[in-house]
């Protein structure tokens, strides 16, 4: 069989950080395209495409050195004819056709920028392109067009939660929630998670998950701290989802776009000055209004699924994929956010701690910092 991606991906990931970082910046501006054509196929619902030019990019993310001839991505795995065509086009003249033709596709661009707006999924999007839409000013001057409540928000809030959000003020929030959670329940445990706990500097969101170090415990928490989050006026936005996981039914078979766990959709006022050594720095004084929005994801899961919510949480998408490939392909386990099954025991395998997983899995330890292809 092939020599499974994850050991590919893990093994170059430590190579990555260990070595120079230009090479990285160098092959990002390859993979920035493939994953442009990536959401070009999933627009145009091409599944089987959307994934190779994700798993392609994030091989090339991890390579330890950049790509300079054809001959350095002929024995890459996971590389399939469209991206190799690419590549080529790119290493012989500097630039890519194919992809020049999707950036300036009407369609594309459209699509794109309708899919930027919180709560506007593919299907919405496609929609209102059909209607001969093409711009957000078009679909917000539309009578008939009517928004649901998280799609309004995201108009409202557009400008805002299109801008990055900074490691800064993620830990701001980060004190907000835990200090608003600790308020409510003292032993309440909040975890950042998401690209944040990778380390990355940006994020276009900010990720939490909130437990009870005793089982059940959890329960009414989440209200409880998005109750106390609008007392304080602070809560601009908040999609809440109760728990609807189902041991019996459990691991799912497939990659879930969603777990099952008690989570919410918040979007949060955060107010200038909150961050630590912001100092004031770089504000345009036309712009500032002494606060921004910012989009926060706060997952709930009971103490006993808490490991694998965290890993399910951490990210990336790619890494989550991969590691799910690697215990169905190499080990014949079932791995999503809420557990690890071993098909060939027929058992529930527990785990306490992320450790505990990969270890399961037969894996050295990932750092969530080595999770970032
Ligand atoms: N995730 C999940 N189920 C969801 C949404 C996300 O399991 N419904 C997981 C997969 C992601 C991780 O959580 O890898 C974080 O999701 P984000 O979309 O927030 O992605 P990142 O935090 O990695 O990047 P960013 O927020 O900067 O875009
Ligand atoms: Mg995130």
């Amino acid at each position: 069989g092939h020599f499974p991606a994850i050991c590919v991906c893990v093994f170059a990931r430590v190579y990555m950080c260990v070595f120079n970082r230009e090479i990285i910046l160098e092959n990002n501006l390859n993979t920035d395209v493939l994953e442009e054509l990536a959401e070009n196929s999933e627009f145009n619902e091409s599944k089987g495409p959307c994934l190779a030019f994700r798993r392609a990019a994030s091989v090339l993310k991890s390579l330890p050195s950049a790509v300079h001839c054809l001959g350095a991505i002929q024995g890459l795995p996971c590389l399939g004819e469209h991206t190799k065509a690419v590549m080529e086009e790119i290493l012989i003249f500097g630039r890519s056709f194919k992809v020049e033709e999707v950036q300036s596709d009407e369609r594309y661009q459209a699509l794109k920028l309708f899919t930027s707006v919180f709560g506007v999924g593919p299907k919405t999007a496609e929609k209102w392109y059909r209607r001969g839409l093409r711009s957000l000013k078009e679909i917000l001057a539309e009578p008939n067009i009517q928004l649901n409540r998280m799609q309004r928000a995201g108009f409202l809030y557009y400008r805002d939660i299109s801008k990055a959000v900074s490691k800064a003020e993620a830990k701001a929030l980060r004190s907000i929630i835990e200090e608003t959670a600790h308020w409510i329940a003292p032993d309440s445990i909040l975890a950042l998670t998401g690209g944040f706990r990778r380390g990355k500097e940006y994020g276009h969101d900010v990720d939490f998950l909130l437990t009870m170090p005793e089982m059940g415990k959890e329960k009414g928490l989440l209200v409880r701290v998005i109750d106390r989050l609008r007392d304080q006026g602070i809560l601009l936005y908040c999609e809440h989802q109760g728990s609807t996981v189902d041991m019996s039914k459990l691991p799912s078979r497939r990659f879930e776009a969603m777990d099952h766990f008690e989570k919410c959709f918040l979007i949060l006022r955060l107010e200038e000055g909150q961050m630590e050594g912001d100092g004031g720095l770089q504000k345009d004084p036309g712009e500032s209004r002494g606060w921004r929005a910012v989009r926060v994801d706060l997952v709930a899961p009971p103490v006993d699924h808490y490991a694998f919510a965290l890993l399910g949480w951490t990210g990336s998408r790619q890494f989550e994929r991969d590691l799910r490939r690697f215990a169905r392909k190499e080990r014949g386990m079932s791995l999503d956010n809420h557990a690890l099954y071993d098909k060939t025991k027929k058992l529930f395998l527990p785990a306490t701690s992320e450790e505990d997983i990969f270890a399961h899995l037969g894996l050295e330890y990932v750092e969530p910092w080595q999770r970032n292809a």
